[in-house]
């Protein structure tokens, strides 16, 4: 789209927006330059007086040859490498880069690279399986590729490899082809490998022909273009209805017309498409400003000239079957109109855009810098291909574009701690009053996670700080049949300045900082922008969460609705969040993956029951006790009712009666011969609240569940299906068929956690939701003997003996 001028006349030429935009960066560079030698004196001084306590106090513990107290001396780290601590106190902090030249492909677990993913279409256009390459396919009667990504190892042969010295499983990709082509259209899935070979490629299908109906697939570009051609006449005919409406405003200037109003009819083997008008205020579909026109297309099948619009709705008022039937009623005056105000349009493109606003005064000392951190010494973290070390963690990172990222072999002084964290699905369910729009199911791994929708880019010093590592990761963008790099994930060490355990006695006093790594995966999904992380703390904690942050979906604010009783500032489903808009209620579940594998594959569930009760039938739990001993002073208490899991099972929360999970090795125990183990902690503000018989509940029932754990198998990869949502009379991948009663006792098992929260919107997610996480914890329970960070220099003050973290000279932080 064209640039909008009314931004300039607005804002855009503003005389005052533009002299702070241009005076900022001279300003802030000459107090940069000005803070920084002050600052740089200061932790000199402070530096060398704290150097000096330290020397006089050194404490000879084990650390002590890395605690430097010199500004000058040699550093010594565990394989006696020496740095040296620069002497200047204004050099630029060293650094390292902490990758090293391993290559991708040569990682086990990386996801698959543009040069893979180019072989791969490469081969299937060799062997027709696909009937354009390298160019946009023109019709729906082609064949082509529609998403592909890393197909895993099996977990045996990845053990034996990464454990027994197995071989090396070769690298395969999972394809997702289109196949209008064929007599019978359909999807198919593929597994082609091993990549490395150059002439042995296999092309395995894991689907069979006519498995997965044409008409449940999820949107492709060919589509939306064709639905975009056949809908220009009914555009055309509705010129004056949407120029006397929607402030002059017409088709395709002004408007887009906005189809992902999922699912594309209720049954697997129809596709009847639902599409609602928006003002096209930015460079891209906005959903924060649709307006209250919509209609359905009648779309299934390849043969596009058998498509046709119906079920035209205005302000609600409908159907009309066609467009000629709403528009002699629009002009017969016989349905109630919306007369946005002249003038309307003009205010949007300010509105919209997620903008400081220029007019309002800045903050007191907000024109200085904020609290930064940096790496005075270069990263404690290597990242060699896509694995990554730091502080006795290492784990691989991969993922793809449809399930979005994961992390395999998690290890954590060298034990094993999980084989696959990874996130699968995200789903939402609106509410709203609002036709072509209402009824909206979305599940996210259906339009990709990571890439498939809209690629991704780290925005530094934003997403992560300037000095994170990035690496790239690609998607297959099915629109151009190409293969697309964008920098999707970040990786540093953060300084979370707090302290991780403290504690203080006038005898003692020591304490901790809680850095840990994060691996950060910020992602956009049509109108909402989710964050992924994963953060590795030093005591064996691992926390993963997901954050959303970005537009709202909105529906028109009607003034006279007549469902939206006296006040109209609110209905059933929402707030008036805006001038013409309210905000519809949704929730956002985040499905995880979580293979444990504590110690070894052969784990158990522990549910352990939080009770309260007579003293007697906590006792009674685990001898035959008949009297209460004299020394309890009253009859109540606490107590813990041990359960090991049996069969497979799915749990929501439940304040009322609370549980721990705890996946434990039977076979593994700690030196106090207690059962090592992990507990999984979700920590969701939300349920799924929908009942059973929601028409959508059984292709979302992974999110019925905060936690449930089942046997694990190669062929139950993922928690959802990428197709249930467009066959939800028939899903054929949901997550309840995986809860089928198999026994989960010394087994190889996952647990799969849903989190997520309620999202009521109101005037603040105009333009921009701010940030709302949900996630889960993953905590050491029992699994070591003691705290398991003792073997990182702390804080101690012991009778006279100091420690500190390793001293560090100052130096100016590379800019960014
Ligand atoms: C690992 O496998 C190789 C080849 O299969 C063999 O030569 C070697 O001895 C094995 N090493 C160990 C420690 O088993
Ligand atoms: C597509 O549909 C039109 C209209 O029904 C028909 O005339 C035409 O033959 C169809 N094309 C194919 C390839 O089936
Ligand atoms: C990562 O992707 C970006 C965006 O496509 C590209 O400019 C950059 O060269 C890539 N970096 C590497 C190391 O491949
Ligand atoms: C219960 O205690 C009695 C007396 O101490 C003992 O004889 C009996 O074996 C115990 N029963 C069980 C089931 O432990
Ligand atoms: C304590 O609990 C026992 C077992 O339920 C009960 O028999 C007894 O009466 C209770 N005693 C008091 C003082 O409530
Ligand atoms: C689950 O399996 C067990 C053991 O075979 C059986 O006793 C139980 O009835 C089964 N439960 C269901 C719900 O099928
Ligand atoms: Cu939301």
């Amino acid at each position: 789209m064209a640039y909008n001028p009314v931004f300039d006349e607005n804002s855009g030429n503003s005389s005052e927006g533009k002299y702070y935009m241009e005076q900022s960066p001279q300003k802030a560079k000459k107090c940069w330059n000005f803070l920084s030698r002050f600052l740089v004196l200061l932790v000199f001084i402070v530096g060398l007086v704290g150097g000096i306590l330290i020397g006089i106090y050194a404490y000879h513990g084990s650390v002590s040859n890395s605690l430097c107290q010199d500004q000058s001396c040699q550093h010594t780290d565990g394989q006696s490498k020496t740095t040296t601590i620069p002497t200047t106190n204004e050099e630029q902090c060293p650094n390292r880069n902490p990758k090293d030249d391993t290559p991708y492909e040569s990682t086990l677990f990386a996801p698959l690279t543009i040069k893979e993913m180019k072989k791969v279409s490469e081969i299937l256009w060799q062997r027709r399986y696909i009937t354009t390459i390298d160019r946009a396919p023109q019709s729906l009667e082609e064949n082509f590729i529609l998403y592909m990504y890393l197909h895993p190892p099996k977990k045996e042969d990845a053990i034996k490899y990464l454990y027994n010295n197995g071989t090396k499983p070769g690298r395969y990709a999972r394809v997702h082809i289109q196949r209008g082509a064929e007599q019978v259209p359909d999807i198919m899935e593929y597994k082609v490998g091993p990549l490395e070979s150059i002439s042995g490629v296999t092309v395995a299908p894991l689907t069979s022909s006519g498995e997965i109906h044409f008409n449940s697939r999820p949107f492709d570009s060919v589509e939306v273009n064709a639905l975009n051609d056949i809908l220009r006449t009914d555009m055309k005919a509705l010129e004056t209805l949407m120029r006397d409406s929607f402030d002059g405003a017409s088709y395709p200037e002004d408007q887009y017309i906005f189809y992902d109003n999922g699912p594309p009819g209720m049954k697997g083997t129809e596709r009847e498409t639902r599409f609602i008008i928006g003002f096209g205020t930015l460079e891209e579909e906005n959903v924060l400003y649709l307006l209250p026109l919509s209609g359905t297309v009648h779309s299934p099948g390849t043969n596009v000239s058998e498509w046709y619009p119906h079920s035209y709705y205005y302000l609600n008022q409908g159907p009309y079957r066609t467009v000629s039937d709403l528009v002699s009623a629009y002009n017969n005056n016989i349905i109630r109109k919306v007369r946005l105000p002249a003038g309307y349009r003009n205010t949007l493109r300010k509105k919209s855009y997620p903008k400081r606003d220029i007019y309002l005064p800045l903050r007191e000392y907000a024109d200085q810098p904020g609290a930064r951190s940096y790496m005075p010494q270069g990263p404690r973290f290597s990242i060699s291909g896509t694995r990554i070390k730091w502080m006795d963690w290492s784990f691989h990172i991969s993922g793809g574009q449809l399930k979005g990222p994961a992390l395999f072999d998690i290890r954590f002084k060298g034990n094993r701690i999980a084989y696959e964290l990874a996130v699968n699905d995200i789903s939402l369910v609106y509410g709203m009053d609002s036709s072509g729009h209402n009824s909206i199911v979305y599940m996210d791994a259906t339009y990709g996670i990571m890439g498939g929708d809209t690629p991704t880019t780290i925005l530094r010093d934003v997403d992560c700080p300037s000095y994170a590592a990035v690496l790239n990761t690609s998607y297959w963008d099915s629109a151009e049949q190409k293969a697309v790099d964008m920098e999707s994930i970040c990786i540093f060490e953060a300084d979370e300045q707090e302290a991780l355990w403290r504690h203080y006695t006038p005898s003692f006093a020591g304490g901790i900082r809680n850095r840990h790594l994060i691996v950060r995966v910020p992602v956009v999904i049509g109108n909402y922008d989710y964050t992924f992380d994963f953060h590795f703390y030093l005591d064996g904690k691992i926390y993963s969460k997901g954050i959303a942050t970005g537009y709202i979906l909105s529906s028109f604010w009607d003034e006279n609705n007549p469902h939206a009783g006296k006040d109209k500032t609110r209905d059933a489903f929402g707030y008036r969040v805006s001038d013409f808009h309210t905000g519809p209620i949704h929730d956002h579940m985040f499905g995880f993956k979580v293979d444990m594998d504590v110690i070894d594959s052969s784990n158990s569930v522990e549910v352990i029951h939080w009770k309260a009760g007579d003293i007697l039938d906590a006792l009674r739990t685990q001898s035959n006790i008949t009297q209460v001993p004299p020394y309890f002073i009253y009859n109540q208490t606490r107590y813990l009712e041990y359960e090991t899991l049996q069969r497979e099972v799915g749990y929501r929360l439940n304040y009322d009666n609370q549980k721990f999970f705890v996946v434990v090795n039977e076979n593994k125990r700690n030196s106090w011969g207690v059962k090592r183990g992990y507990h999984i902690a979700p920590l969701a503000t939300g349920a799924q609240t929908l009942p059973e018989a929601h028409p959508a509940m059984k292709a979302l029932s992974f999110s019925k569940y905060h936690i449930s754990v089942t046997k694990r198998k190669e062929e139950e990869s993922f928690l959802s299906s990428i197709y249930d949502i467009n066959r939800l009379d028939d899903p054929k991948g949901y997550f309840d068929l995986k809860l089928d009663n198999e026994s989960i006792v010394n087994e190889d098992i996952v647990n799969w956690v849903t989190v997520g929260f309620l999202h009521i919107p109101t005037s603040e997610d105009v333009p921009m939701t701010t940030r709302v996480e949900s996630g889960f914890i993953l905590k050491p329970f029992n699994f070591f003997d003691t705290t398991a960070s003792f073997d990182m220099p702390q804080y101690t003050e012991d009778q006279g003996k100091s420690e500190r973290e390793p001293a560090f000279a100052a130096c100016i932080e590379p800019k960014p």
